[in-house]
């Protein structure tokens, strides 16, 4: 956008009085980040209306997702409309500080974790791409909880983030749609087979649309996201019709209840018909939604599939495929076939993990109740699908109940997911095999074609640029400002890898970015860090698989030989950890107590003369997150071999030019691959040999236990009262490790974890190397943009006419 600081600041301060009707000087932080997010909600709104009308022509792509995890906003749109620079420097001018201002927004937080944030990454790639690409998800009114400690225990306390407003939303009630729950169905033969939908509860589901920004070019998306409202309800309670009201009151509760929490935690069955609700909502409102404006457009049904693809983001949108047979036959008076044919041509389906308890079903009695038309029709579904497989496998029982949609009483959405779309993907090379030879091997057999990988890519725009403008800076002197665009452009660093000067001044960057952070450290947890220590972070959801116990029992492990021998010579190393356990899931929970313990042990330790410190930063969030990347040495990404399908953290961390030490799992090994192996630290057990000891029902940790005297030692100090807190309080950790089997095989990889750990700290020592394998991993980032990733999407999945040519990327390679 072409605008001048002079004309930007006059404009400002316009806003500042018309808003505020104060000069500049009295105005608090909060106004005057009102003032300037709705200046910017003022010049995105032209730009948005001539993108709609340019892009009425082309397909469109609609990606379904239950969670968006977008992070704050404004900056973002500065960046993306090319005013990042004018606006700091009208600021600057004006004696205002920015970085103050943009704090004052809230984060919404629409999402749990990586599946949530991917999909906020996808909306800024197809932007940036010139791509019609829209979001359709939820308007929660409160996001994810937002994490306190009290005592070293994590407290939940509601995330209300739309109190003060959420400027960019543009609510659009004149295209609410209504929604039905419950009733009865009945057949009615007159002529053709019609349902009567009877006695059900309607809801509206009223849009409220987030436009989002493509880079530096005209094109703005929309993201739509829906809230669920009762119809009026105006009616005067009176002592007469007391039960009317009661009732009404009943209905709208129940009603605001649909959108008004984003379940915290993406794995688990709770509040199970809410949850189904949610589902059946986000998909029922976005298809009615879809097909209307197909409608607008003046395109016939029967060309919804040239015009439209519908993509689910996991399971959870899954109910569009029979929410589309709905629309097309009972609302529209197509015939089955042809409605189904459109459907699977018009759907496709990312799965994002193989971890078992989120492959989602639901019990048949409940979902027929919840939505009577909707089952008649996966009934149907389910049984046409079976004849297929009985057609291909006569008589072979198992294997059709293997892979039917509808078994045992419970209805398999993966299963749907599957046959009604035309291209199932994973998310990296090792999650797609595994998929393919293993979790959904009948159905790649079933339909070999269907099955592509995607390996997963993020935003360089937010995760650089907007986390780390200096190093932004010095790649556009280094490598040309065309990176931006062209982020494989970024391996013209690989002939400064070596070269002092340039590893000088990223040192230089995150240096800077260290003493930043340990000041707010300091200010948020009161222990004070070394900004020449390693900083070692771990930051995402606290879950078994991905092993923050392994971390810690490293951590203790290096504090008893500090202990034993308090001259050792140790590179200073602080341990950041960051991450929100499921409220319902004690033993994450008991983890987060425990490292918060282990690191209040650590740091009041006067003689270990600060070797090494732990911080458990409060709330984690996409926020946090942007101020822990530019000032992180080392990346922890060690879960479990097989569990965790890409991650999307390791791509973040690398593009700052942290190294990761990691597992073989997922992202890693296409990162491996491409800095080279040099330029990464990998332990541990393959997840070929991770699947093969399930396979065999586990291991004994007890053999561990007893051969390594480290791990003994390290297991009984959660036991031994060596840790503050009550004398049972770890108990259960000790015991999910040795009696309950060590599921996660950290007992198994410590050894192999220990040893990376000494060879990163040796490879540390030598700066010019470590310097030099944090350039290569910044280098080698590009293949990792979300950019490649979508055009990869729109190519093959799509098959999407885009507005501008796809531009080339170096791809990451099919497997
Ligand atoms: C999942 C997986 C991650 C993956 C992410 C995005 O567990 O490994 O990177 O989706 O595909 N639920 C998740 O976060």
């Amino acid at each position: 956008m072409n605008i001048d600081k002079e004309e930007f600041q006059r404009q400002y301060l316009d806003k500042v009085a018309k808003l505020h009707g104060k000069p500049l000087e009295e105005t608090s932080d909060g106004e005057r980040y009102q003032a300037l997010s709705s200046l910017i909600r003022d010049y995105i709104g032209q730009r948005w209306l001539l993108s709609r009308r340019r892009q009425r022509q082309g397909k469109q792509v609609y990606y379904l997702s239950i969670e968006f995890l977008l992070g704050r906003l404004t900056d973002m749109y500065l960046i993306n409309l090319g005013l990042r620079d004018t606006v700091a420097a009208a600021f600057f001018d004006l004696g205002v500080d920015l970085a103050a201002i943009l704090e004052s927004e809230e984060d919404p937080g629409l999402g749990n974790g990586g599946l949530g944030r991917l999909a906020a990454c996808y909306l800024d790639s197809m932007a940036a791409e010139s791509l019609p690409g829209h979001g359709c998800g939820l308007r929660y009114r409160y996001g994810f909880f937002e994490q306190d400690f009290v005592n070293g225990r994590q407290i939940e306390v509601p995330d209300d983030w739309l109190k003060t407003g959420f400027i960019y939303e543009f609510r659009r009630s004149d295209e609410a749609v209504e929604i039905r729950f419950g009733g009865t169905v009945t057949p009615e033969l007159n002529g053709k087979l019609r349902y009567r939908h009877e006695n059900y509860e309607s809801v509206l589901a009223v849009p409220y649309d987030v436009p989002v920004v493509g880079h530096l070019n005209d094109t703005v998306n929309t993201l739509r996201l829906w809230s669920a409202e009762p119809h009026r309800t105006d009616f005067v309670c009176s002592a007469t019709n007391r039960n009317d009201c009661l009732k009404t009151i009943e209905y709208k509760n129940d009603v605001e209840a649909i959108t008004s929490v984003l379940y915290p935690d993406d794995s688990t069955r709770d509040g199970r018909v809410l949850r189904l609700k949610q589902h059946y909502f986000l998909t029922s409102a976005s298809l009615q939604a879809i097909l209307a404006d197909l409608a607008r457009r003046d395109i016939p049904l029967t060309r919804l599939s040239d015009h439209v693809a519908v993509h689910i983001n996991d399971t959870h949108p899954a109910l569009a495929v029979p929410e589309l047979m709905r629309l097309l036959i009972d609302e529209h008076g197509m015939g089955w076939d042809e409605a189904w044919s459109l459907t699977v041509a018009t759907i496709s389906y990312t799965n994002h993990t193989i971890m078992p308890e989120a492959l989602e079903t639901w019990p048949v009695d409940l979902f027929q109740a919840l939505l009577p038309r909707i089952f008649v029709i996966v009934n149907e579904i389910n049984e046409r699908f079976c004849r297929e497989l009985w057609q291909r496998y006569p008589g072979d029982w198992d294997h059709i109940r293997a892979m039917a949609v509808i078994a045992d009483g419970t209805i398999r959405m993966a299963h749907l997911a599957i046959a009604g779309s035309h291209s199932v993907n994973g998310v990296a090379q090792l999650h797609t095999r595994i998929l393919k030879e293993r979790v959904m091997s009948d159905f790649h057999q079933f339909y070999p074609d269907k099955f592509n990988n995607k390996t997963n890519g993020v935003t360089h725009r937010r995760f650089l640029i907007k986390a780390n403008p200096q190093l932004a800076a010095l790649l556009g002197e280094t490598v040309g400002e065309q990176w931006v665009q062209y982020p494989c452009d970024l391996l013209g660093l690989l002939p400064h890898a070596a070269d002092p000067a340039f590893q000088d001044k990223l040192a230089a960057i995150r240096r800077w970015h260290k003493s930043k952070l340990a000041a707010q450290i300091l200010d948020a947890t009161g222990v004070r860090i070394d900004p020449d220590s390693i900083f070692d972070t771990h930051v995402k959801r606290i879950h078994g698989y991905k092993r923050q116990t392994l971390n810690a029992f490293h951590i203790m492990h290096l504090y008893n030989r500090l202990k034993a021998d308090p001259g050792m010579d140790l590179t200073p190393r602080t341990f950041i950890f960051g991450g929100k356990a499921a409220p319902a899931y004690r033993l994450a929970k008991l983890t987060i107590r425990f490292i918060n313990a282990l690191a209040d042990k650590i740091n009041r330790d006067k003689t270990i003369n600060d070797k090494i410190k732990v911080v458990f930063l409060e709330n984690y969030n996409v926020s946090l997150l942007e101020k822990l990347l530019p000032a992180t040495d080392v990346s922890e990404q060690i879960p479990t071999a097989s569990r965790e399908a890409c991650g999307t953290g390791n791509m973040k961390f690398i593009m700052n030019g942290s190294v990761i030490i990691g597992t073989l799992d997922g992202g890693n090994i296409e990162i491996r691959n491409a800095v080279g192996e040099d330029n990464i630290i990998t332990f541990g057990l393959t997840a070929d040999e991770v699947l093969n000891i399930y396979e065999r029902g586990g291991y004994n940790p007890w053999d561990i236990y007893c051969g390594d005297e480290r791990v003994k030692t390290v297991l009984d100090q959660l036991v031994n009262g060596f840790l503050p807190g009550g004398p049972d309080e770890y108990r259960p950790i000790f015991d999910s490790f040795l009696h309950h089997g060590d599921h996660f095989l950290v007992l198994k990889d410590f050894a192999a974890y220990v040893d990376a750990q000494k060879e990163l700290e040796r490879r540390y020592r030598d700066r010019r190397h470590w310097l030099s394998m944090s350039v290569r991993n910044i280098a080698h980032s590009g293949k990792f943009s979300g950019d490649r990733t979508f055009t990869e999407y729109a190519v093959d999945i799509w098959r999407l006419r885009p507005e501008a040519p796809v531009r080339c990327y170096c791809s990451a390679d099919e497997d």
